[in-house]
């Protein structure tokens, strides 16, 4: 029996350690579990954690467990500047957040500007209450600019923004608010920075609940995108649950095979 005990805790230490999401295309994803330090984990496997800037918190009113909350003054600084290259989407591009605002000013989910200056991704919350995914490549020429959707204030919604290389689309809640012919490659860097929650200028500052905030370079498909909302994104890129509920699933599924 102590040696059962002792197996356990072992494996409880080491599913800790061990969140492995093997999807390369799966760039960033925060489920906004747990703050270290000053920053918040990134759970894709890449390494980019986000600073916190300001007062973020973590509320337990999230969607999924618990959620980002920013005051319209805070964000997450992801260190655009020292991005890989091969990790910026440029071909396509799927993004993701359940997101949940404050009435008042327009709300960035997130943001990137490129070392020209390109302002090149903008998924919103708008104070004309509706949501907006544009995308932008290299010199700044627009690809699409998708305004649609309704917004219900302090209401939960999810955002999905897919670029498949030709078209863009607009998913509110798994549903297609909106459409619209693309073409072209994203601009290729964010030498100007990359933030979750606020424009790199200081505007558009995000003010609620952010949940399961996550970036592919490929495009899903709308089977996959409700997926992604219903049980995040570990549910299609396969690896492991990164709650620690889903650690403890895990954990008693191996310890079943002892
Ligand atoms: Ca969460």
């Amino acid at each position: 029996m102590r040696l059962f005990y002792f197996i356990l805790i072992f494996l409880l230490i080491l599913s800790e350690s061990v969140i492995a999401l093997d999807d390369p295309d799966l760039i960033f994803y925060f489920t906004f579990e747990e703050i270290s330090g000053d920053f918040i984990k990134d759970q894709s496997g890449k390494g980019h954690d986000g600073k916190i800037v300001g007062r973020v918190k973590l509320s337990d009113s999230g969607k999924r467990g618990k959620a980002l909350e920013l005051d319209g003054q805070s964000y997450l600084d992801l260190d655009g500047a020292n991005f890989p290259a091969d990790h910026i989407p440029r071909d396509a591009i799927t993004l993701c957040a359940w997101v949940k605002c404050k009435q008042g000013g327009d709300h960035a989910i997130f943001n990137a500007r490129a070392s020209d200056q390109t302002w090149l991704i903008h998924p919103e919350v708008r104070s004309e209450n509706n949501f907006r995914w544009l995308l932008r490549s290299d010199g700044g020429a627009t690809i699409f600019d998708i305004r649609a959707g309704s917004v219900k204030w302090n209401e939960w919604a999810h955002f999905a923004g897919v670029y498949d290389g030709k078209k863009g689309y607009l998913y509110i809640n798994g549903v297609l608010e909106g459409e619209n012919v693309g073409g072209g490659k994203i601009a290729k860097d964010w030498g100007s920075g990359a933030r979750v929650g606020r424009n790199i200028d200081e505007a558009r500052p995000f003010n609620g609940l952010m949940d399961d905030l996550c970036l592919w370079k490929k495009a899903l498909t709308l089977e996959e995108i409700k997926k992604v909302m219903e049980k995040g994104a570990e549910a299609v890129s396969g690896g492991e649950a990164v709650t620690p509920f889903g650690n403890m699933t895990t954990t008693w599924g191996n310890l079943k095979t002892f």
